[in-house]
């Protein structure tokens, strides 16, 4: 079964939004296979609304296992399934938490078994911090992703403030890539990303 990633800085959003496209693709409750950084694997069944209450926080590097759910997905004729993987923040340097070092590593290492990679960002972030918020690492999944093929940009957090010029950044410096801008909170863009996964299946 083809799997399909979600990498990106800390705290832009991946597993937002690895719950709410499961969501929106119909699911409400879910097993969910967790690998932590040293390999063990546990399947838990949970309600995307309990995850989302433990998974989710407005801290960074709150993801360090890896997380995958095996959905289902219309393509041109039919149904596929595929695996959705939500992956810990990767950021640039090495981090002074051994913890943190091993969830990046781990992050790398499904980066390159994966056959569609969503690459996000945080478009409010990217207002803020301009060019500079745009990592080495970033730059680096983008010539791995387009390599790749099956490669997208998703620009996060569009309601909120300056979300627009965040993104305008995005495409000026990503211009050959294709960059769906959506949100979490109102589900922009869900169907395009949808439509994406869907055709490179
Ligand atoms: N306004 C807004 N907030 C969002 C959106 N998506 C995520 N957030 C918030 O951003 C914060 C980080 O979300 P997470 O989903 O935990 O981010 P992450 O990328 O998984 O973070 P790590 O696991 O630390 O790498 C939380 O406070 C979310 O509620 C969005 O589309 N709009
Ligand atoms: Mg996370």
């Amino acid at each position: 079964m083809k799997t399909c990633i979600i990498i990106g800085n800390p705290n832009v959003g991946k597993t937002s939004f690895f719950l709410s496209l499961a969501e929106y693709l119909g699911v409400n409750r879910c097993e969910v296979e967790i690998t932590d950084i040293y390999g063990k694997v546990l399947v838990k069944n949970i309600s995307v609304n309990f995850a989302r209450k433990y998974l989710v926080s407005t801290s960074p590097f709150k993801t360090r296992n890896v997380y995958k759910m095996k959905l289902t997905i219309p393509v041109y004729k039919g149904y596929e399934q595929l695996i959705l993987v939500d992956t810990a923040g990767v950021t640039d340097g090495i981090n002074e938490v051994e913890e943190i070092r091993k969830s990046m590593a781990q992050t790398l290492k499904e980066l390159s078994q994966a056959k569609i990679i969503l690459h996000m960002f945080d478009a409010q972030y990217i207002y803020y911090k301009k060019e500079g918020g745009i990592s080495e690492i970033d730059y680096q999944i983008k010539e791995f992703g387009s390599q790749q093929g099956c490669y997208c940009i998703l620009v996060n957090k569009m309601d909120k403030d300056n979300s627009q010029k965040g993104l305008d950044i995005i495409r000026d410096k990503f211009k050959e890539n294709y960059i769906i801008p959506i949100s979490t909170v109102d589900r922009t863009g869900f169907k395009e990303v949808k439509a994406f996964v869907g055709r490179n299946l």
